[in-house]
């Protein structure tokens, strides 16, 4: 194991590292921006080295400064946590030149499954069922254009291969707007991630967005842990998770999560992953691929009892994959409500001082935060304070024990979105489940106009 592993990331997960850390005993190390200073979880840390200015870009996206801090500090492995550096693949290949351990997958997996083209290609060759669309890039001959999207049938979706997460593309309805249509998401590509590479899709008019979660070791053991429905988002910002998805076969789920676990061996891949997946219809369609660890996972630990941010760590350090398919055992019910500092029903950031704080608890609540009375939510970064996260044995149960930590917890000083949470969990929509990705967005449309 690691004798000192240094967090290249700040809030939530930085405190969320530290704890599986400490339950390992590895010494921890956070590198933080000037705004992060005196934010109690990296005083919490063993040590902690300043990295830069609040803004990202001189910091917790600043490679050099990194790396120079785990020099300094003798830390042996580097954990990126979720955005910022975390699917950067030449971050991960300079933490490994650097003589560091990347807690990641490898960097050339990383590169070859950023890129979306390349990773649906890889998915398909490895029996995942993807959306149906262009077998590779886009064509630059507009006639070839035409065809290809009347062959797959309109509505279509453009997307960028160096996209991903919501940004990059675009959906066409008819062959008119078809062209303008590619030749401006190209644009875009090429100036938001220097890659003009497109393909096409048919666009999936009202799915739901069911994720799987991996992990693999070094010695080509993979294991998955189901899946999560976060289809409830907004912005394609999600704000609310839960595991087991609902009014979805077992049969079907297991199926899917068995074929993503025989993708990592027949790609090598490593460490803790998330496969995407529209699900429309009664079918699975791939989209992408996250190669990092992720805001919901919480929900995924509470239905398995697993700590996966101590497997991350684990086979990082080359150990294999203790526990085998059969050993994990899925109980429960598990939803996760994303507490962030915004309007609640506008979603307008509301960063400042927090002056009074109190975290919810009892039995089958968990809370990720590192949030307290006094912390100052720095305007810099994403609005995310923390996770209300509730088990049951049933969604019901969940549910109900849900209703109560929200009405428990306290943030004074700031606006939150748990109001929006409140009415989120009266609704009846949300109470049926297997609302899909727009319900939420459409929900506030209403609210909106009644206002
Ligand atoms: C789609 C789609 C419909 N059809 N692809 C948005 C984020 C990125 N991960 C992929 N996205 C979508 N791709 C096809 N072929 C609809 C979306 C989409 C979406 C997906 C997941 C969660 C929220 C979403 C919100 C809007 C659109």
């Amino acid at each position: 194991m690691f004798r000192k592993i240094l967090i290249a990331n700040r809030g939530e997960v930085a405190l969320r590292i530290q704890r599986t850390c400490r339950a390992l005993g590895v010494k921890t190390v956070v590198a933080h921006s000037e705004a992060d200073r005196e934010a109690k979880y990296v005083k919490l840390a063993d040590e902690s080295v300043c990295i830069g200015p609040a803004p990202s870009a001189g910091s917790y996206l600043n490679i050099p400064a990194i790396i120079s801090a785990a020099e300094v500090t003798d830390a042996e492995a580097i954990h990126p946590g979720w955005g910022f550096l975390s699917e950067s693949a030449d971050f991960a290949e300079r933490v490994e030149r650097s003589g560091f351990v990347f807690i990641g997958p490898r960097a050339e997996t990383i590169r070859l499954l950023g890129d979306k083209v390349n990773a649906k290609a890889a998915m398909k060759k490895a029996g995942i069922p993807v959306v149906p669309g262009t077998d590779g890039p886009l064509p630059e001959e507009p006639n070839e254009i035409v065809r290809l999207a009347r062959s797959i049938g309109y509505p279509v979706i453009v997307k960028a291969a160096g996209g991903g997460g919501g940004r990059g593309m675009r959906v066409v309805h008819t062959e008119a707007a078809l062209l303008t249509a590619v030749q401006t998401t190209r644009t875009e590509a090429m100036a938001a991630f220097g890659n003009p590479v497109l393909y096409l899709e048919k666009y999936l008019e009202n799915p739901r967005h069911i994720e799987f979660q991996v992990l693999a070791d070094k010695f080509r053991n993979a294991i998955h842990l189901g899946e999560r429905d976060c289809s409830l988002q907004r912005r394609h910002q999600k704000v609310l998770e839960e595991a087991p998805a609902l009014h979805v076969s077992e049969r079907s789920r297991l199926r899917i999560a068995e074929r993503c676990a025989e993708a990592c061996r027949k790609l090598g891949y490593t460490g803790a992953g998330t496969f995407e997946f529209l699900y429309d219809k009664g079918e699975f369609h791939f989209i992408e691929i996250n190669t990092r660890l992720q805001v919901e996972h919480p929900v995924t630990e509470l239905v398995t009892g697993l700590d996966i941010v101590q497997l991350q760590v684990r086979v990082a350090a080359g150990e294999k994959l203790g526990i085998r398919q059969r050993d994990v055992q899925f109980r429960g019910h598990a939803i996760e409500c994303r507490i962030n500092a915004e309007d609640p029903f506008r979603g307008i950031p509301s960063p400042g001082r927090i002056t009074s704080f109190h975290a919810p608890g009892g039995p089958g609540i968990r809370v990720d935060s590192h949030a307290y009375s006094g912390y100052f939510v720095p305007p810099h970064y994403d609005s995310l304070i923390g996770k209300l996260i509730a088990y049951g044995d049933t969604r019901e149960q969940a549910i109900a024990r849900m209703n109560i930590a929200l009405s428990e917890m306290v943030v004074e000083g700031i606006r939150t979105n748990i109001p929006l949470h409140q009415e989120l969990l009266q609704d009846a929509a949300f109470l049926r489940g297997g609302a899909s990705i727009h319900y939420l967005e459409q929900k506030f449309a209403k609210l909106a106009k009644a206002e």
